[in-house]
């Protein structure tokens, strides 16, 4: 048992976790990392399944510090997950930030006393460390959720969640696949492997209106001339709705004329990625109108791609299944072509829903039995809350974050909560998370947290939590938000709506980055105004 108290804990190392620990350890505080996983990269090591990629194009997908990217150059526009872990590699080669993580190590329970305002944090080996701050660097996406599907443990072949796939892979070449899901994770293992496996089977519930990611080599020519652009681009992002270096288009779709939106609409297909999803008019995610305009032009652009009729009903069907955008898009690689081909097969979840998993085969309601060697469950995961609550974290009042947030998500700033002083978390609940490039928000919120505790430290303070008043007029604010928008309309990961049983609410900020960066700021400026400081002036060790 380890009694040597630190000043920050900083749970997990992916792009949040490792800008954190070396924010920190620049700023002199003693920090100490755990990370359950037994390398770096986040999310980018646990889903190993083929064809993981990043759906952010460079050069926005890493860190905006001038010393990480002057001489570092990527392959793709899209980078891969092999290059993402060498970028992570290289990262600490700079940063030189694992030495203060301890790896394998997965936080089970923490728990605040007040007596010495200190956290006391458990890993699963049993040992026990002492913090004064605790940030939670746990992603949006670290609980994988797997349905309860009969039979599912009888299955004598091989089946894996994607983002607990083997390191080492799984050999797919030849083999009956089955692929169970059709959201991100989904669509990339189909149109990665649909050409190399004997047959596949995919098992949808509900298609996936993937943008076209309009993928391609890059130079290191190219990204030299482009660098003299990155700090003003880097700038830029944070000023933009997502993260993303595109504004939405200042109008609304429902105003303008047929041709002026058709036209539009076209320029962002062209441009692809997510342009047409987060670049779109300004009123995509409130006006049905707009909306249907956009979902009309997607259907009928992907229906020219699917030969057969039956085929491009599932896939793009005559109505929407949820409004654009409100359930994520993904990018696609040739996704849809991959329908085209014989040894793909589509069956339809809402049609015929899975039965049972027999010891061979996936048995539908139709009575039709799949038979396949592999199944790749690709069902996502108990996403945004999920990563936190599957801890054991207690707070003043000794009820776990899971019992305080089961019947509705309260934060302050999507960043702190009450009765949890002195914890921080980011890239999570009720942040701009799902609608924000990953590193921009990292960054952003990361650093507000630092400064934060620099703050606290540079004025004796031990003990920060926000006001309840504070709290309930942040979730409050994030509900209003979200209430005028389409989001509710689809059954997401945004919503909670995925996991069977869990509330549904607004589990992102959904007001975009400048006025989130605009309210944070603020408060940081008053003094942490909705906070309660009190300090017991003891001593900080570092
Ligand atoms: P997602 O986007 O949550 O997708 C999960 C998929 O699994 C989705 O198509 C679901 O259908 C399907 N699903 C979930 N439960 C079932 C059951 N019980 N039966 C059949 N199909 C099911 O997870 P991903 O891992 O693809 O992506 C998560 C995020 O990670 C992604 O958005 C990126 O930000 C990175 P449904 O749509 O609910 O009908």
């Amino acid at each position: 048992m380890s009694t040597q108290p630190t000043d920050v804990i900083v749970v997990g190392a992916g792009f949040g976790g490792l800008y954190t620990i070396y924010l920190l350890r620049e700023r002199g505080f003693n920090v100490k990392g755990f990370e359950e996983a037994p390398e770096i990269g986040g999310c980018w090591y646990w889903n190993a399944y083929p064809g993981a990629r990043v759906d952010s194009d460079v050069p926005i997908y890493e860190y905006s510090k001038e010393e990480l990217w002057k001489d570092w150059n990527w392959t793709e526009k899209f980078p891969g997950r092999q290059e993402l872990r060498k970028y992570f590699e290289y990262v600490d080669g700079k940063l030189d930030v694992k030495r203060h993580i301890q790896f394998n190590s997965r936080v089970v329970d923490a728990e605040f006393d007040p007596s010495t305002d200190r956290w006391a944090v458990r890993t699963q080996d049993g040992n026990i460390t002492y913090s004064r701050f605790m940030v939670f660097c746990t992603g949006f996406a670290a609980k994988p959720y797997i349905p309860s599907i009969k039979g599912l443990e009888n299955f004598k072949g091989i089946w894996h969640h994607t983002a607990r796939w083997p390191q080492e892979g799984v050999e797919l070449k030849g083999k009956r696949v089955a692929v169970i899901g059709t959201g991100a994770s989904g669509v990339q293992v189909i149109q990665e492997c649909a050409t190399e496996v004997a047959k596949l089977t995919v098992f949808q519930r509900t298609p996936n209106l993937a943008l076209p990611m309009r993928q391609r080599k890059i130079t290191e020519e190219f990204q030299s001339e482009q660098k003299s652009t990155y700090p003003e681009k880097y700038r830029r992002i944070k000023t933009t709705f997502a993260g993303f270096l595109y504004h939405t288009i200042p109008k609304n779709g429902a105003d303008v004329s047929t041709e002026e939106r058709t036209a539009a609409f076209e320029e962002l297909w062209d441009e692809g990625g997510f342009r047409p999803w987060l670049g779109n008019y300004v009123d995509l995610f409130t006006s049905r109108i707009t909306n249907e305009h956009f979902y009309d032009f997607w259907r009928d652009k992907v229906r020219q791609r699917i030969s057969d009729p039956v085929k491009q009903e599932l896939l793009a069907p005559t109505k929407p299944p949820h409004p654009f955008g409100t359930k994520r898009p993904c990018l696609e690689q040739e996704y849809f072509e991959m329908y085209n081909r014989s040894n793909v097969e589509l069956v339809s979840l809402k049609e015929n829903p899975i039965v049972e998993i027999t010891e061979k085969a996936v048995r539908t309601s139709d009575g039709v039995e799949h038979e396949v060697d592999i199944i790749v469950v690709a069902t996502g995961f108990d996403a945004v809350t999920g990563s936190l609550a599957r801890i054991n974290i207690k707070g003043t009042d000794c009820r776990s974050i899971e019992e305080k947030w089961a019947p509705g998500l309260k934060t302050y700033m999507g960043m702190t909560t009450a009765n949890y002083p002195n914890m921080f978390f980011l890239y999570g609940p009720h942040g701009p998370t799902a609608f924000c490039n990953g590193p921009t928000c990292c960054e952003i919120q990361s650093e507000w947290i630092v400064n934060c505790i620099t703050y606290l430290r540079d004025n004796n303070i031990t003990r920060i939590e926000p006001s309840r008043e504070a709290e309930e007029e942040w979730s409050n604010n994030v509900d209003k938000i979200f209430s005028g928008q389409l989001f509710s309309e689809a059954k997401s990961w945004y919503t909670g709506a995925n996991i069977p049983g869990k509330k549904v609410q607004s589990l992102n900020f959904t007001g975009g980055l400048p006025a989130y960066v605009e309210r944070i700021s603020t408060v940081a400026k008053k003094g942490y105004e909705g906070f309660i400081l009190s300090g017991k002036r003891t001593e900080f060790t570092a």
